[in-house]
């Protein structure tokens, strides 16, 4: 439960710079402020698109409408005009997207001022920890934005985790018909299933095609699943045809199928069902990790390969990831060598129950430093 006092409105304000992790993050924050914290959520989004390929039943036509009792608006370049109930009590801007300036002055008319919170991005390297939480002072108003940052220490705000999800993960992992039911509403075969099942979500430069082949000349029979648009031409090369959801198509060992891009609230259960996930940006990475399965993860690649740093520096604290892991982990993200699959299968073969020991306790010691939406409010309340 959170300390404020009600009815307490906020503001999200989401920038879709690429991709799906900018929306992503912000739907998954918005549900959770709403559903476990009772705040009156309006979020401002500029892209509608896609948006709704994580959440299927928005309309793109609409300029305002409910779901899950959030208010979504569709943030337009030309808003320059905001009623003032508009201003919301809280108003966060999510990676530095730069809220409308007429907001931002209706914002200096408040009594008292909204909580302004710029919500960065994740990052396990050091600084991080001093620059969480640091105010910036306007320098027209006398308005105060903080800088917080999600985190993988107690002194930053921690990862998002929904208040059940852990318990939801259980409950499925409990009887194998879950598994069986979920991804038969995939289409995968019963066959397909029961081979070991990968999911595989990266950006377009990952080596693809080079494990594709490994695993097609493997001795393992792989079930890779594919949300359609992922890996694009190296999966149609290997299907050698179109890459629309439910095309499948086996050789040699390697079974690869493309899925539909699902729902953001099944992607969990895709990470739950599979034995090995590859992941990449920020919100599928994070939830791999309460997947407490073995993951790969694609890094957002930046320029002069500053992303090999972060990757570094998560691996450098992530007590859950083999050496094994960690190797593979830094060739797919080509900061050294290939990717070397043999040595990862030995792994994943043999030390599996090891790794999954590692993961809960991974998961545990994020869990200690409280979900980030409870600790972003503790820390709004303290400022209110
Ligand atoms: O899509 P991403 O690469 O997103 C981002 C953006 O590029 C962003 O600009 C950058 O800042 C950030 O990465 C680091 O990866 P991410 O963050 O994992 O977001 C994907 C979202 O899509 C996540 O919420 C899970 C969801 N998803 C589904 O809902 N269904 C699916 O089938 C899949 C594959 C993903």
């Amino acid at each position: 439960m959170s300390h404020l006092h009600k009815p307490t409105s906020l503001a999200l304000f989401c920038k879709v710079v690429d991709n799906f992790g900018d929306i992503g993050i912000c739907w998954r924050l918005a549900r959770q402020l709403e559903q476990e914290h009772q705040i009156a959520v309006t979020l401002w989004v500029d892209d509608l698109i896609s948006f709704k390929k994580l959440c299927p039943e928005l309309d793109t036509n609409a300029g305002q409408q409910y779901i899950q009792n959030i208010a979504i608006r569709h943030w337009r370049n030309q808003d320059n005009q905001f009623a003032a109930s508009d201003i919301a009590n809280i108003v966060i801007e999510f990676f530095g997207c730069d809220i409308p300036p007429a907001y931002i002055a209706s914002m200096a008319l408040c009594q008292p001022p909204p909580v302004w919170i710029n919500l960065e991005g994740l990052s396990a390297e050091e600084w991080v920890e001093g620059c969480h939480t640091l105010p910036s002072s306007h320098p027209q108003y006398s308005l105060t934005k903080y800088f917080f940052f999600p985190g993988f220490t107690q002194k930053t705000g921690g990862l998002l985790l929904e208040k059940n999800l852990i318990h939801e993960y259980e409950q499925f992992n409990q009887a194998t018909q879950n598994r069986s039911a979920f991804l038969g509403s995939l289409g995968v075969s019963v066959e397909e299933s029961e081979a070991l099942t990968i999911s595989l979500f990266c950006y377009p430069h990952a080596p693809v095609e080079q494990l594709f082949h490994v695993w097609e000349n493997g001795t393992e029979a792989i079930s890779c699943l594919v949300p359609v648009g992922v890996a694009k031409k190296a999966v149609e090369n290997f299907l050698q045809k179109e890459a629309t959801p439910g095309t499948q198509v086996k050789r040699g060992n390697l079974n690869v199928r493309v899925i539909p891009f699902v729902p953001q609230q099944d992607y969990d259960k895709l990470l739950w069902s599979c034995d090995l996930n590859f992941v990449r940006g920020e919100d599928s990475f994070v939830r791999a990790q309460w997947a407490q399965k073995e993951f790969i993860w694609h890094i957002y690649p930046q320029d002069e390969n500053l992303h090999h740093k972060k990757l570094r520096a998560f691996l450098g604290r992530h007590t859950a990831s083999s050496r094994a892991n960690q190797a593979f982990s830094l060739a797919w993200n080509d900061a050294s060598g290939a990717p070397d699959w043999l040595n990862l299968w030995k792994d994943l073969r043999h030390e599996l129950p090891e790794t999954h020991i590692q993961s809960i306790l991974w998961q545990r010691q994020m869990q200690d430093i409280g979900d980030m939406t409870s600790n972003l409010l503790r820390f709004i309340n303290g400022k209110r």
